[in-house]
């Protein structure tokens, strides 16, 4: 789906980051979620990420992920420019683990929302998720299509309880 009219930007802070996000870019293939995917810095490049949220709406996309670790502030400086929902992955890239990127990326001040995810490849799922959930609200197949996921999750925990007590039964 990165082909198609994308619905979701991706964004990063560093190829290093990519790892990581491309648990993002799974989740949304397997719902069908078209997206674009690109490296841009809050420090390193930021006018660029600037120029990005600023038009992220008016070229149709309906979210922005952003993943990014260290001192990150990509999430953020992507909120501020654009009213689009933005969702952060703090990436464990650092000495911190994380724990730097979780702080800076979850503690914005009031007005300037990130949705934060876990730290991490949990995170990028997640985020994934999280997004085809906000392009679900319009479109149908994508809705459907988290349904179907819901129903096979709850269905493999169950068939993993079921080995689980017939282990138990046999001793
Ligand atoms: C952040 O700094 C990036 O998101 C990355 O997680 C971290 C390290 O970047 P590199 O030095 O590997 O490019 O901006």
């Amino acid at each position: 789906m990165a082909n198609s009219q994308p619905k979701v930007g991706i964004l990063m802070g560093s190829d290093s980051d990519l790892e990581v996000m491309r648990e993002t870019e799974k989740r949304l293939d397997s719902f069908g979620v078209a997206y674009e995917t690109h490296i841009m810095s809050a420090h390193r490049t930021p006018e660029r990420a600037a120029e990005y949220a600023a038009t992220a709406a008016q070229r149709g996309l309906e979210a922005i992920i952003c993943g990014a670790g260290a001192a990150a502030h990509l999430a953020g400086a992507i909120a501020a420019n654009t009213t689009l929902p933005v969702i952060g992955i703090p990436i464990d890239s650092s000495s911190l683990k994380g724990l730097d990127a979780l702080l800076a990326t979850v503690q914005m001040p009031a007005g300037i929302p990130v949705a934060t995810m876990a730290i991490g490849k949990a995170g990028a799922a997640n985020a994934g998720i999280f997004a085809a959930q906000i392009v679900g609200r319009k479109d149908p197949a994508v809705a459907a299509k988290l349904v179907q996921f819901k129903k096979e999750m709850a269905a493999g925990v169950e068939a993993r309880d079921r080995k689980l007590q017939s282990e138990k039964r046999k001793g």
